[in-house]
């Protein structure tokens, strides 16, 4: 019989891409959603997964919701991928991020723990939890020092989850993923910012972009990596927390200098800094070591920072040219 998956944030990048993966491999998706309109569903559209799924309404700030779709979905693995998962609007909207980001993920597992304990849990942890660190690169034993609202949030549903696990032998896995991207990203996060804004300059639409602090460094990889690893951690025989990242670090400015390099433009003449646009705390540098996911998931990065901004570029412009510009207004 085939496996049944329940994925939360269905419509969010890493939901599109999941719900692929585990179509391909055979299982039966079902998808949780506070809201099912047309537009929310660009992602499941570019990926060709919203007919062969199921829709399912639900809110994680609503337990009730939550226990209806365990029930409908009766499924094999839940993957919590749903969370305000914004770092500079979880300032602006704090409380609104720890009751869907932190406390939502309490309410799913308590709706698996009432359901169904034996439900294998995937919980989408973060790097923003490590925050600001002292060792580098930061692996599973690192400690968090989180920085911003969303990643007090993520914390808080990382040790709920390493709690029931604990306390209720679930089978819960948090993936401690540093930042992925794919043109499927939404367009509030950097690097879509920046590649959406360099094929619309190459083609004139645009003279300049507005961008805060270049100075971070991130850990960048491919989304559709980085979901095989999910499901990697929930075909092992015990819940456990794995880092995934590629190792690498870059600044902003370098991937910034990368996505101009790739449409073959100059980046000085067209970038403009923008104080506003810093965070009141910033997370300066995040490198991920992975080689607990390596050795025991045989999990590894298949695409470069340079392969994934080129393809996110390309994309990008494909859709200018086109005028098929999906998805919602930024935000
Ligand atoms: P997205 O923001 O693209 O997707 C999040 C999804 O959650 C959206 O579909 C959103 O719907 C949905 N959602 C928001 N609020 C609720 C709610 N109250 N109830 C149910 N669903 C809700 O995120 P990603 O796909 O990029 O990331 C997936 C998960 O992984 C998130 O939890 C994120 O925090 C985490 N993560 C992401 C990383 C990354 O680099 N992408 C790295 C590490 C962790 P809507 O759009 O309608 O608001
Ligand atoms: P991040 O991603 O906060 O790391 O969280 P984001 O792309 O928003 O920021 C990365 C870095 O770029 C700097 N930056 C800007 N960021 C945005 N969005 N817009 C700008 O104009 C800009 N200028 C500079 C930021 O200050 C930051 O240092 C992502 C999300 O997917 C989280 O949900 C996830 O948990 C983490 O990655 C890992």
């Amino acid at each position: 019989m085939a496996k049944r998956a329940l994925i939360t944030g269905i419509a969010g990048q890493d939901g599109a891409y999941l719900a692929r993966l585990l179509l391909d491999k055979g299982y039966e998706v079902f998808g949780l959603q506070p809201r099912l309109d047309s537009d929310a569903l660009w992602r499941l559209r570019e990926l060709d997964v919203l007919e062969p799924m199921t829709r399912l309404d639900g809110d994680l700030q609503d337990l009730s919701s939550l226990v209806r779709a365990v029930e409908r979905a009766e499924p094999d693995e839940l993957y919590n991928l749903a969370a305000q998962s914004f770092v500079a609007a979880s300032w602006g909207q704090p409380l609104l991020t720890a009751q869907v980001t932190g406390l939502g993920a309490l309410h799913m597992l308590e709706a698996v723990r009432l359901v169904n304990p034996a439900i294998r849990f995937y919980q989408a942890s973060s790097s923003e939890m490590f925050g600001r660190v002292e060792t580098s690169p930061q692996d599973e034993h690192t400690p968090f020092h989180p920085r911003s609202p969303y990643a007090v949030s993520k914390v808080f549903a990382h040790w709920a989850a390493v709690n029931y696990r604990e306390s209720f032998g679930m089978h819960a896995c948090c993936g401690i993923l540093f930042n992925h991207e794919s043109p499927l990203r939404g367009r509030e996060f950097v690097t879509r910012k920046v590649t959406r804004a360099v094929a619309r300059i190459k083609l004139g639409r645009q003279r300049t972009v507005r961008l805060g602090n270049l100075a971070p460094r991130r850990d960048w990889g491919f989304a559709g990596d980085y979901v095989e690893a999910m499901w990697r951690m929930l075909q092992q025989p015990q819940g456990d927390d794995y880092v995934i990242a590629t190792g690498r670090s870059a600044t902003v400015e370098e991937m910034c200098a990368i996505a101009f390099a790739h449409a073959g433009l100059e980046m000085g003449a067209h970038v403009e800094r923008d104080a506003a646009l810093h965070r009141p705390a910033e997370v300066d540098a995040l490198c991920g070591n992975a080689a607990k996911a390596r050795h025991a998931l045989g999990w590894h990065p298949t695409i470069s920072l340079e392969g994934l901004i080129g393809m996110m570029v390309d994309a990008d412009l494909a859709r200018e040219a086109g005028g098929t510009e999906p998805g919602p207004p930024q935000r």
